[in-house]
This record gives structure tokens, C-alpha cells and sequence, in this order.
């Protein structure tokens, strides 16, 4: 490996500067991507395909000095292999064919096969990890079960989540039914990444924060935990971390370091500082500024990527060890490139000083 900084700061070991890579790091705000976008005919098109899944990710890695690599693909794949039938209306994002609302249609959700149904996303690995040739570090993700259920019930995104929310209070039983079958799923899935060649792995608890913390308790962090002891990793130097990542997941700082994981994603609402604090050196911290910085000026970008940092530093007892550079949350599509080399820039100049 060329560059392991990402590897070795969720090994909470000592770097020569603090590593950065980007949620939606690939994406419609880089005109090669529109390009690949346009000639694959869809996102999908674009997913299913390894060659053009690889091409779209090393992207950003032409342009900027990124420490790892993000799998090109999406969470609903696994929904998708269940028979539900992903697509995508332009504008309005995932939904599904088949959505599932009572315990009947959960009671038929079957595992899908990783090599078959979910083949083209271990071909993407295998192909990624070849053409990357140890650069930088491959990042394998799925969504947790809990916000790949939000978009099972309610057949795409949603506002309120009030179909999901009902049948929590309704019908808990089939609720923690399909929770169930999502994370035997998560963790083959994510399993599968690891032995196609992943060599770090996400769980994108996006929308774990619409959960009261009543809820949040019942439905979304034991299931978290579970994957993060169930998933054979393997061992010391040689384990592979798994982050969890969650929106709105501040009130959750202690229990997310307790449960298992390696590594803690947290979105702007939360100090570094306070979280490094919270967490207490058991797990390494992800994150956090607001993508919106990066509508600010090339100033505005190095300010706050400066606050950033020496705010986990100072929570930190004086060491910038244990915190791996991101936003808070995904790009967006009308992001300047360039304000993106000068965070990415930043991030490395300043915690090297
Ligand atoms: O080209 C396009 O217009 C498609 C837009 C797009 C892209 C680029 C979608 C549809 N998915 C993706 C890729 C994607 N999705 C990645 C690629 C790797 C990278 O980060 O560069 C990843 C990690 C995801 C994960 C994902 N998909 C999440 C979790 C992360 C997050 O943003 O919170 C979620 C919630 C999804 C669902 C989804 N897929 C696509 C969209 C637009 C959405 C969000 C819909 C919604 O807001 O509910």
C-alpha cells in the first residue's frame, strides 16, 4: 500500500497528516463523470457495469490527493436483489416497483445471493482494487438495516417517513422481522466486499436520526451492533475497520463507540472536539464538516477545515491521531471542483504544520 494514512487513523496509530476522503466523492459535480453517466444511459447502467462502476471511481482520485477509495455503487442494491425492482425517475431519486408494507411481504424477503444477483458489485471490487494497485485504500459501504427499510416501505425517499414509522408503532414485530433480514444481509453483503478485495467497510446510517432515541434504541443501534460483532474481520494489523456512519447520531456518541465498530461517522451538528472527548480513544472519529462549506470562498473552505481539525486535536489531549477528514454528509451535484482540491489541500497542509 502506498499510502495507508486512512488505514493507520482508524488503527488510531500516529500519521504524518490527518487523512481525507469524501462522501459522494464521485459524482454529477465532475463533468468526467456526466460524461461516463451519459455514455453508460443511466446510474444504474453505470453501477451494474465494473468497467464504467472503476472508471467513475478513480476519478476523483485523478484529480485530487485523496487517501482512500469509495466503491462506486449504491444501498439499494441490496433491496434490488430482493426482488423489488430499483428505479429511478430523473429529479426524484430511488424508488421501488415492489415496496414492502406488512408482515406478508416481509415474510417472503429471502438473503440474495452475493456472487449471483449482487455479482457486478464484487466484479466492481475486484476490478477497483486491480486498477487502483494499492494507491490508496478500497472503501466497501451498505446501507444499515435500518435506513435501507425507510426506503423498503416507503418505496423511494420521503419527508416524513410516516409508512415506516406507522408500522413501527403498529406492527413492531414485522418491523424488527425485515431489520432482521436486512442485517443478515448487510453483513454477507459487506463480507463478500471484504473477500472480493475491500479493505475498509461503511455503514451509512442516513437516516437513523428521524428516530426518537426511544426508537433510535430499538430500531437502528442493535442492529448496528450486531453487524459490527457479527462480521468476521480478522485480526489486528491485518482487520479490516468498519465505520458507521449516521446522520443526527450525536446523542449516540457512547453507544456507537461501544458497538463494536472501529470507526464513528458523524455529521456537522457535533463538535470534533466533543466527540473525541466522547468517545474516548475506544473508536476512531469520521467527519464533519457541513458540505455547504463548500459553497464558501477558497478562505471561508480553509478556515473551517482548519476549525475542524483543531477542534479534534484539542478534544483529543493535543494529538490529531484517530480522525479520518470528511464532510458531514454527501456532495451535492452543484459543487466547484476546485473548491474541493483546496479543502482536500487544506486538510493535509494544516494538520501537518
Ligand atoms: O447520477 C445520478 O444522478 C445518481 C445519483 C447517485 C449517485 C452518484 C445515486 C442515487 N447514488 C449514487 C452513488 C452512491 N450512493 C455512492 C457512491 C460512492 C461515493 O460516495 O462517491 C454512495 C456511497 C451512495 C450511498 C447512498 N445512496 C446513500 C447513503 C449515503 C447518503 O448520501 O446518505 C443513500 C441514502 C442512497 C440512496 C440514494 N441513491 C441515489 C440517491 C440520489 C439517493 C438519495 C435519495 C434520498 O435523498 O432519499
Amino acid at each position: 500500500m502506498k499510502n495507508d494514512r486512512f488505514l493507520r487513523a482508524l488503527r488510531r496509530e500516529p500519521v504524518d497528516c490527518t487523512p481525507v476522503w469524501l462522501m459522494r466523492q464521485a459524482g454529477r459535480y465532475l463533468p468526467e463523470y456526466r460524461a461516463s453517466r451519459a455514455k453508460a444511459g443511466s446510474f444504474l447502467a453505470m453501477a451494474k457495469n465494473p468497467e464504467l462502476a472503476c472508471e467513475v471511481t478513480l476519478q476523483p482520485l485523478e484529480r485530487f490527493d485523496l487517501d482512500a477509495a469509495i466503491l462506486f455503487s449504491d444501498i439499494l442494491t441490496i433491496p434490488d436483489a430482493m426482488g423489488l425492482g430499483l428505479y429511478f425517475v430523473d429529479g426524484e431519486g430511488p424508488k421501488f416497483e415492489r415496496p414492502v408494507r406488512d408482515a406478508a411481504a416481509i415474510a417472503k424477503l429471502g438473503m440474495p445471493d452475493m456472487e449471483t444477483e449482487l455479482g457486478y458489485v464484487m466484479d466492481a471490487v475486484r476490478v477497483i482494487r486491480r486498477e487502483l494497485d494499492g494507491r490508496v485504500p478500497l472503501i466497501g459501504f451498505s446501507g444499515s438495516p435500518w435506513t435501507l427499510a425507510c426506503y423498503m416501505v416507503e418505496g423511494g425517499g420521503s419527508k416524513d417517513f410516516a409508512r415506516i414509522k406507522a408500522l413501527a408503532h403498529n406492527d413492531p414485530k414485522a418491523l424488527h422481522a425485515l431489520l432482521s433480514v436486512n442485517t443478515d444481509a448487510v453483513i454477507a453483503y459487506l463480507a463478500a466486499q471484504r473477500a472480493a478485495g475491500a479493505q475498509a467497510l461503511q455503514v451509512f446510517d442516513t437516516w437513523g436520526g428521524v428516530l426518537s432515541p426511544a426508537m433510535y434504541r430499538e430500531f437502528s443501534l442493535p442492529y448496528l451492533a450486531r453487524i459490527a460483532h457479527e462480521l468476521e474481520r480478522g485480526e489486528g494489523a491485518e482487520r479490516t475497520p468498519l465505520i458507521v456512519f449516521g446522520r443526527g447520531n450525536a446523542a449516540y456518541l457512547e453507544d456507537l463507540a461501544a458497538s463494536g465498530a472501529e470507526g464513528v461517522g458523524v455529521d456537522w451538528l457535533v463538535e470534533l472536539g466533543e466527540a473525541a472527548r466522547r468517545t474516548g480513544g475506544r473508536v476512531a472519529v469520521q467527519g464533519n464538516l457541513d458540505p455547504a462549506t463548500l459553497y464558501g470562498s477558497p478562505e471561508a473552505i480553509r478556515r473551517e477545515v482548519r476549525r475542524a481539525l483543531d477542534s479534534w486535536r484539542d478534544g483529543n489531549g493535543g494529538s490529531r491521531e484517530g480522525h479520518v477528514f470528511n464532510l458531514g454528509h454527501g456532495m451535492s451535484p452543484d459543487m466547484d471542483p476546485e473548491h474541493v482540491r483546496v479543502l482536500v489541500d487544506e486538510v493535509h497542509a494544516h494538520s501537518r504544520r
